[in-house]
């Protein structure tokens, strides 16, 4: 008996589909595909973008347009990181440059094993008027096109031919995108004839699906090796990252580290999976971490990895770990980062794993650390917390980027969600922003992409529009992709831009300055006519007028009062709210004690560089390229 079938286009039967996935976690179930970004060209208007116009409404999806492609993968990207990847959006563009610009994106929410789903036209696949325009013309490679440059940093690639290939394609995109550890940018290229080609297609293909998004067991045999592991060690110490968060684990995991007094220290992407103040909890981990989070990391003997990915910041680049016999034990869905580190790899979800460790160590009779460690996680904790407060506050003189970060905290609380991604504030948030839910800190520090920070604004407020939303700029970020306020605007969003004005790229001054070299080229500075090098005044770029010019309201604040003042009004006016804040640059986070791997020069004329290289070598001394 032959099935029925409906005649779509290619571009219609994508967007019924994606109107019809849904996902399923805890019994909760929720609509996959929010709604769908794009900018058209010749590539998508046609094909696509006449599907978008004729059934996105009947089947729910809002249409948004931005005014860049990269921001809007950054706003998909932000948007499902809020939802902790329940959630997306769509993301489509014409061909040729319209889609390179979003490969920027698409690596930054691979790297974040964030869901996006993009859908980049190209060019046709019948290939009859060859080079269309834009048309990248491969010399030896005729089927390649610019969209190839999505495949390295797609966790799932395809290039739609056939309409009928859409069956399959769509199937194992959505598997990736829904699970847990193979999630990412997922690329689909619509070759701009095919998305305006018919076909017959089965309605089985639209009915709606729901996806199950698995929390996987531990393993018994590993669960009792971890017993075996926490038993032995004086000095046991939890690393928790993003995965954390995004299995919504912050009950369970408050509840195994009560129960055993086992320490907590935290990554970018998982601080806030407990309150600043948890008493085990000793804050931010590796480079930009806390002196008490380092010291516990310094002597840990057994250490925890859960659900991180153990990135170069949070392993100080392989300096963090001192002790000599510590062990590593990762507890995340993705096997690559539970092994890392040589760690025992429990392939397992931690809402899952952690409360089955629990039980088993409470049968195996493990009463928890022993109560020096606990004080000495106390004191050091207090000396820490009273650091970060004087580190807050405000001294004599123009403000500081750190005062700055107090003030604006102070100001929204430890429930609004502060947004970040690059720049000298990551370093100085994970230190100083205190937060008192999972979802009240918001860094993309992967890929550390600026200019990720208002777009990414932008999905965090779509993601949970009750919910304060605070993004913390720099200038060199806000110069380099500012335009999203204008979308912000134009959707009637409120939102909340903190513009830190320091002149320039800061935090890589202050890097070229550790690596020994002198100040080159990261200020905002004019072409000086005599030396011909960029040495001279600071260009003057009067931000509040840049902002305004684009729809927000703008307030130049350079005092506390003023700062606190604007920031607490912004929410009030409604809009966009952009609070430019010019600070010293020179008022820069002291020196802690930590480290971070980038390479100085082996051979210069200099002799500051030769000094510097000197340290260098003797720092790498310390590193651990292999744990057993
Ligand atoms: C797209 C992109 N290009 C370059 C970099 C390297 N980079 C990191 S921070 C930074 C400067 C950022 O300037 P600003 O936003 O003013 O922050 P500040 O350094 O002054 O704190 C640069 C160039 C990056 N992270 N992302
Ligand atoms: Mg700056």
């Amino acid at each position: 008996m032959k099935n029925k079938s409906c005649r779509l286009t290619t571009g219609q039967a994508l967007v019924r589909y994606l109107g019809r996935q849904y996902v399923e976690r805890d019994g909760k179930r929720n609509r996959f595909i929010e709604g769908i970004w794009g900018i058209f060209g010749h590539g998508n208007v046609a094909g696509l973008g006449q599907g978008i116009v004729e059934l996105s409404r009947a089947e729910g999806l809002r249409f948004y347009k931005p005014q860049h492609e990269q921001a809007m993968v950054h706003t998909a990207a932000a948007f499902a990181k809020h939802r902790n990847r329940l959630a997306t959006f769509a993301c489509t563009t014409s061909i040729g440059p319209g889609a390179a610009n979003m490969v920027t994106g698409a690596a930054g929410a691979t790297v974040n094993r964030i869901p996006v789903l993009l859908l980049p036209s190209d060019y046709f696949a019948n290939r009859v008027p060859d080079p269309v325009l834009q048309q990248l013309e491969h010399t030896i490679e005729r089927d390649v096109s610019v969209n190839d440059a999505f495949r390295p940093v797609s966790k799932f690639f395809d290039r739609i031919s056939r309409p009928e290939q859409l069956l399959a394609s769509l199937q194992e995109a959505f598997r990736v995108l829904t699970d847990p550890a193979d999630t990412g940018a997922v690329t689909i290229c619509l070759p701009e004839d095919v998305q305006a080609e018919a076909w017959d297609w089965p309605e089985e293909f639209f009915e709606q699906r729901i996806w199950h998004v698995r929390r996987p067991v531990p393993e018994p045999e590993l669960v009792s090796k971890v017993v075996t592991l926490l038993k032995e060690a004086k000095r046991p110490l939890i690393i928790s990252g993003g995965g954390t968060i995004y299995s919504e684990a912050s009950s369970e995991l408050g509840r195994f580290i009560e129960a055993f007094g086992i320490p907590i220290v935290e990554t970018q992407a998982g601080k806030g999976v407990l309150p600043w103040n948890h008493r085990f909890n000793a804050g931010p981990v590796g480079s930009n971490g806390a002196t008490s989070a380092n010291s516990l990391a310094r002597k840990a003997d057994l250490i925890i990895a859960v659900g991180t990915r153990l990135s170069d910041f949070t392993t100080a680049s392989k300096s963090a770990f001192q002790n000599p016999s510590v062990r590593f034990v990762g507890v995340n869905v993705a096997p690559m980062d539970a092994s890392k580190l040589a760690g025992l790899p429990v392939v397992a979800d931690a809402k899952r794993a952690l409360p089955v460790l629990s039980a088993a160590l409470t049968d195996a009779g493990y009463k928890g650390s022993e109560a020096a460690y606990r004080e000495e996680v106390s004191s050091l904790k207090a000396d820490w917390d009273a650091k970060v407060t004087e580190l807050r506050t405000p001294a004599e003189g123009p403000l500081s980027e750190l005062a700055v970060i107090g003030i604006v905290n102070e100001a929204v609380g430890g429930n609004a969600t502060v947004v970040c991604a690059a720049g000298g504030m990551p370093g100085e948030l994970v230190r100083l922003w205190r937060p008192e839910d999972p979802k009240a800190y918001h860094m993309e520090y992967g890929f550390s992409c600026m200019g990720y920070e208002i777009a990414g604004g932008l999905g965090v407020r779509l993601a949970e529009p009750e919910r304060e939303v605070v993004v913390m700029v720099g200038d060199g970020s806000y110069l380099m992709m500012n335009s999203e306020i204008v979308t912000a605007v134009g959707e009637g969003l409120q939102l909340t831009i903190v513009l830190v004005d320091n002149h320039g790229y800061q935090c890589i001054l202050g890097l070229q300055r550790a690596v020994g070299v002198s100040d080159f080229g990261n200020e905002l500075r004019y072409r000086d006519q005599k030396s011909d090098q960029l040495t001279g005044a600071y260009i003057p770029v009067d931000l509040v007028k840049h902002a305004e010019s684009m729809g927000a309201h703008a307030v130049f604040a350079q005092t506390a009062k003023e700062v606190a003042g604007a920031v607490k009004k912004a929410r009030q006016t409604g809009g966009v709210t952009v609070v430019v804040v010019p600070v010293d640059p020179e008022k820069r986070m002291p020196g802690m004690g930590t480290w971070w791997d980038v390479p100085v020069a082996e051979v210069s004329a200099e002799e500051e560089t030769r000094k510097t290289r000197e340290r260098y070598e003797e720092a790498t001394s310390s590193q651990r390229p292999v744990f057993v």
